[in-house]
């Protein structure tokens, strides 16, 4: 199983959220207080800003050597299995399938009356989106801090940590849970863990090899 963060897509220009001493701040707040439960259900319009201004960014951007890697492995080896924790997309438009997305997708948008999920790029520009099921006020289909994440999706990943051989960690700061659990869980299990990062994480000295280095030019190598 290979897990990923946000450093997978630094070399498609996506900015990380931390990493080289600094945390990603967005009209003076920092991400973490945006990117929470209690500012959405607070400040929702500002909430759908600080998305639309996300996805103003990464529309012109496009998968990097890693992303394309990680799309060629899953035809490599038999039972592969690729997590991401990254909302960007970049997996899928490399070629990856089934992508557990631990985190969401920024092009979604969800109900929260009726569950629906909603693709962005169809929906007409508006300030604030609504369902056209019930009618209700949509919100971002990301996990921001303090909610829980999708039905099923860290099951899905936490039952491979258990069983997989080898565990790739690439591009995460490896601090917020229950993501960066994972690889605890394939490492106590006898997989054998990989972490790929230019930085040392509070995950490195649990895994077997840490390769230094950038995501784009070790995947490719490897
Ligand atoms: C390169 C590179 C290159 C650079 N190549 N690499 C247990 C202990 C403590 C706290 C908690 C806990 N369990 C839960 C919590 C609370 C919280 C949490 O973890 N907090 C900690 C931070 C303290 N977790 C949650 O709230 C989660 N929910 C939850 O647990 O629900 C149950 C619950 C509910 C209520 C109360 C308690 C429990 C949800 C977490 C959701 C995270 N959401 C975000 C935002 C998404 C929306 C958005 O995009 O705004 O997800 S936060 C943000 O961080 C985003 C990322 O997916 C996530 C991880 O970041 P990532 O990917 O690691 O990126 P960076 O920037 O941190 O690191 C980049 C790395 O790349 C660096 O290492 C660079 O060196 C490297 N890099 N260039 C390779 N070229
Ligand atoms: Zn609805």
């Amino acid at each position: 199983m290979v897990l990923t963060g946000a450093g997978i897509s630094a070399e498609s220009g996506v900015p990380t959220f931390r990493g080289g001493g600094n945390t990603a701040v967005w009209k003076g707040m920092p991400f973490d207080m945006i990117s929470s439960a209690r500012m959405l259900e607070g400040d929702l319009p500002a909430v759908w800003e600080w998305f639309n201004y996300r996805r103003g960014l990464l529309e012109k951007l496009k998968p990097n050597a890693a992303h394309f890697a990680l799309a060629q492995w899953q035809d490599r080896f038999q039972d592969f299995m690729l997590v991401t924790q990254n909302i960007d997309n970049l997996h899928q438009a490399a070629g990856s399938r089934d992508v557990v997305e631990l985190h969401g997708n920024i092009w979604r948008a969800r109900c929260p009356t009726c569950a629906t999920r909603h693709d962005l790029r169809e929906l007409h520009d508006g300030s604030l989106p609504s369902c056209s099921d019930c009618g209700d006020p949509l919100r971002p289909d990301v996990v921001l801090f303090g909610e829980t994440l999708p039905p099923g999706a860290f099951e899905r990943a936490a039952e491979k940590a258990q069983s997989c051989d080898l565990c790739f960690v690439v591009g995460t700061s490896a601090v917020v849970y229950p993501a960066a659990g994972l690889p605890e869980i394939a490492g106590n299990a006898g997989a054998y863990v990989v972490e790929v990062n230019p930085e040392r994480t509070p995950l490195s000295d649990l895994c077997d090899e840490v390769i230094t280095g950038n995501a784009g030019e070790i995947l490719t190598l490897l």
